[in-house]
């Protein structure tokens, strides 16, 4: 005599509270093996019910699992600080930004992704630091698989090393980088620089010769300036700011490479692309102060155009 089906459907209810992912797919099918195989009515109603539960269990395991990793991109480019533990990644972030992180001196301070947004020469780019990534990421060791899709998804990455460190230190995260068959312009930081004997950038260049180092020290002004100079190359973007009625905006937009006066027309509005009859143009793509040019004039980075009507 099998189990009344409103019985049923109360155990199966209790046996499935609190229970998530693998665990709960092994006591849904544990379920259906328990209940009587009618075609029709209550218990075929309960049968799709666990079936349903099985695919809904599956999908929900995955969306925790990306969003807990999954970094929410903002600002025109994001940039990924990437590196062994303990040199700076999140100090850097720090004197980059608004935001309030721990900091430590001890491995592992920081165990998520964190993003942070930084304004560089007057854009906003989202600086994340992917904390442990370690040999052996490409097998999942670390985490390390979430973390490399969070790599993935970036602009661009920065390569953090003490600078004081073996630059061997450095190798075994390059070389996961590229197994997982990540390409992205880079450059190397050579952190904590302060501490560092001048020749520690040259140690570090030869031995990663194809890319730039960077010496930076978060006490260091000026290092830092440079650190951001070197992020905003790394996006690969270009800053032309607006002028109308005789003024120019202090806040740039961060265009494509190659984009022309028509991208900036659009990019203020949809109409205006349609309408505007062509522009005039200050900086470096001009041949001169307040050139007339048209629609598809290239604009560059540092440029000041002025959309005629
Ligand atoms: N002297 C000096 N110390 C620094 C500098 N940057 C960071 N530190 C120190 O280095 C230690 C580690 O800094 P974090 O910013 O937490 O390093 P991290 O790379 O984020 O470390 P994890 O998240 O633990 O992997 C802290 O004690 C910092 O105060 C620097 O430019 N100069
Ligand atoms: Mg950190």
């Amino acid at each position: 005599m099998p189990m009344p089906h409103r019985t049923f459907a109360q155990v199966a209810k209790r046996r499935l509270t609190g229970k998530e992912g693998r665990e709960r797919i092994r006591e849904v099918n544990a379920l259906l093996a328990e209940l009587p195989d009618y075609r029709n009515g209550p218990y075929a109603d309960l049968r799709k019910w666990l079936t349903s539960e099985i695919e809904e269990t599956r999908v929900r395991s995955k969306a925790v699992q990306r969003d807990s990793i999954a970094v929410r991109r903002e600002g025109a480019a994001q940039i990924a600080l990437v590196g062994p533990p303990n040199v700076g990644k999140s100090s850097i972030l720090q004197a980059l930004s608004e935001i309030q992180i721990k900091t430590g001196d001890y491995p592992f301070t920081t165990l998520r992704p964190i993003p942070a947004l930084t304004r560089i020469g007057g854009v906003l780019v989202q600086l994340v630091e992917i904390p442990g990534l370690i040999e052996g990421a490409n097998e999942d060791r670390g985490g390390g698989r979430a973390l490399l899709g969070v790599l993935r998804s970036a602009d661009a990455i920065v390569y953090c090393v003490r600078a004081t460190a073996d630059p061997e230190e450095l190798r075994p995260v390059v070389a996961e980088v590229a197994l997982a068959g990540i390409e992205k312009p880079a450059f190397i930081a050579a952190t904590r620089a302060d501490e560092a004997a001048p020749d520690a950038v040259g140690r570090l260049q030869a031995a990663f010769p194809g890319v730039e180092v960077l010496a930076v020290s978060v006490i260091d002004e000026p290092s830092l300036a440079a650190f951001s100079d070197a992020v905003w190359r790394l996006t690969g973007l270009i800053r032309v700011r607006l002028r109308s009625n005789g003024r120019t905006d202090e806040e740039p937009l961060a265009l494509d490479p190659g984009s022309t006066v028509e991208d900036v027309a659009d990019s203020v509005h949809h109409d205006l692309a349609t309408s505007f009859s062509g522009a005039r143009v200050w900086g470096p793509s001009a041949r001169f102060d307040g050139q007339r040019v048209g629609r598809d004039h290239a604009v560059e980075d540092g440029d000041v155009v002025e959309i005629l009507p």
